[in-house]
């Protein structure tokens, strides 16, 4: 992808909107790199989203560069799901590309968890 259509991206994506602070969302996490926040339409009592700040549109379009952030996003999901909650467990889901049924273009790991049943 060009930097132009990169640049286009970042300024029409909710999930960057949400990273900058343009739009509300109920935070649960936030560093220079990484923000997470409550999914709008929850399917499980606890439903969360982890996300870049940084515009990556899904996991295929990771770079070797993105490394750390991904582990640091990955590491992230036990200590905000444990302040959640999620005490006996939680699914973690990447929904990727439109065959994987993703429907925002920025990478975002769903934690869910909560009292079963919810699955
Ligand atoms: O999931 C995208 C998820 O993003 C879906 O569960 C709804 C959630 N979403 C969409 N807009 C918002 C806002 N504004 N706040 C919180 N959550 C939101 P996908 O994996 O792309 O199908």
């Amino acid at each position: 992808m060009t930097s132009t259509r990169t640049e286009s991206s970042m300024q029409d994506c909710i999930f960057c909107k949400i990273g900058r602070g343009d739009i509300p969302s109920r935070k649960i996490y936030e560093d220079d790199d990484v923000l997470a926040f409550h999914d709008i339409n929850p399917k499980a009592p606890v439903h969360f989203l982890i996300i870049p700040k940084k515009h990556i549109a899904s996991l295929a379009e990771a770079q070797p560069e993105d490394e750390a952030l991904l582990g640091k996003m990955l590491t992230l999901v036990r200590k905000l799901a444990l302040q959640e909650g999620c005490v006996n467990g939680f699914r973690t889901v990447i929904n990727t590309g439109r065959d994987g049924g993703q429907e925002v273009a920025h990478l975002h790991i769903h934690v869910l968890g909560g009292p079963q049943p919810w699955k």
